[in-house]
């Protein structure tokens, strides 16, 4: 959990610097410059108490303004929404005994001031030509957009294969659905192939937050290779979870899933463990499906209403058996819907079996 926000935290500290952003736009100004930079993304009285020296300007940002203001000496210091300059020239002067592994007055200044204040603070390195971000205790390069897309292409190429093995392992799940085949082995494949593509699809999001504008293109590729899946990966633990359903427990699973590492993610037996079978044998457990990611493929179905069709016939077989008068049993189910949920089951059983 505390991870995760340091994440979000790392990744909105990105996109606030990233191409098309006016801090990247000064950042790249100050770098053909030729002049260094030191830059501190908020203020607060921690950051005034390192603050000695230099003078107090409360003016908007601009990026222009930004590369001007670095050709002096000493550090800048923006406020928390990088939206005013609040002071310049500003020699900073953290706890000395706060540990550094940098060289340079700069990059150590840097460093520190970022452990010390909890805020990000950037360096614009005149010697090695470096823009580097301090975030707490760690050190991000901020690199050009065509490094970026050459690593976020690659990432690209893995996930298309990731992800036509899912359609591969789903549509099979499908068809042994419909035939009521299924054992653990079967449902564990799926949800181990959603949670890799999950995975490289974050890393690719990642990308997509570092390229600001240069990474529309990538994200909408991004968006169409991934779409569903992980309203997928919740259907289909919903879908074998042994016992009764509740959102507590379904969410449980999903978090044990996230916290899976990359080699045990590989072993199934452990997948199948997570999703509640646990033991050498259960990849060969017949199981059945409650019938919610196949009726997740039914058009404008309600949630509530597909909540009442499972609770109500409790297994997908029973509910390829029913007839459209029984389908009217359920609240919410008139004659019209009956019929679109006898129909919606009976075209994937049909294109099911027929894959
Ligand atoms: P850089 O981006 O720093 O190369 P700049 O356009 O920001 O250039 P500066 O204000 O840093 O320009 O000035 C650089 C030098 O140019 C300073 C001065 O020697 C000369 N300079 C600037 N404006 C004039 C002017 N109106 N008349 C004569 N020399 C000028
Ligand atoms: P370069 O990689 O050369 O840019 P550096 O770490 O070698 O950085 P220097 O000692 O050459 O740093 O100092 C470069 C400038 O950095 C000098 C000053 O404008 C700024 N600077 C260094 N320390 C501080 C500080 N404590 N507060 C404000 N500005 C500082
Ligand atoms: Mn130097």
């Amino acid at each position: 959990m505390h991870e995760k926000g340091q994440d979000e935290r790392r990744r909105a500290t990105l996109a606030a610097v990233a191409p098309g952003t006016a801090l990247r736009d000064g950042l790249e100004r100050i770098l053909r410059g030729h002049t260094g930079g030191l830059i501190v993304l908020g203020y607060d009285k921690t950051v005034e108490e390192l603050c000695s020296g230099g003078f107090e300007l409360d003016v908007e940002f601009s990026a222009t303004r930004l590369r001007e203001l670095a050709k002096m000496d000493g550090a800048i210091v923006l406020d928390g929404r990088h939206a005013r300059v609040v002071r310049a020239a500003v020699h900073l002067v953290p706890d000395p005994a706060i540990p550094t592994e940098e060289s340079g007055t700069r990059h150590r200044t840097a460093e520190r001031v970022a452990k010390q204040t909890g805020y990000p603070v950037i360096s614009v390195s005149q010697s090695m030509r470096i823009i580097a971000l301090y975030l707490g205790g760690t050190r991000y390069v901020l690199e050009d957009s065509a490094t970026i897309l050459s690593k976020a292409n690659q990432a690209l190429a893995t996930l298309e294969r990731y992800k036509l093995r899912l359609d591969e392992v789903s549509g099979t799940l499908s068809a042994l659905e419909i035939e009521d085949l299924v054992t653990v082995r079967d449902s564990s494949a799926v949800v181990q192939r959603l949670e890799m593509v999950r995975r490289i699809a974050d890393e690719i999001e990642g990308y997509v937050v570092e390229l600001g504008t240069d990474g529309r293109l990538l994200s909408l590729q991004l968006d169409e290779l991934v779409s569903g899946v992980e309203g997928d990966r919740a259907l289909i633990v919903r879908d074998y979870f042994p016992g009764k359903v509740r959102d507590g427990s379904v969410a449980e699973v999903l978090r044990a899933l996230d916290e899976l590492s990359a080699t045990e993610l590989l072993d199934l037996s452990t997948v199948a463990d997570v999703l509640g079978f646990p033991g050498t044998d259960a990849l060969d457990v017949p199981v059945s499906p409650k019938g919610y990611r196949l009726l997740a493929k039914v058009p404008r179905l309600p949630g509530l209403v597909v909540e009442g069709l499972v609770e109500h016939f409790g297994g997908l077989q029973k509910l390829l058996a029913a007839s459209i008068d029984d389908l009217q049993a359920v609240g919410g189910v008139g004659e019209t819907r009956a019929r679109s949920v006898r129909e919606g089951l009976s075209r994937l059983a049909e294109s099911s079996i027929l894959e």
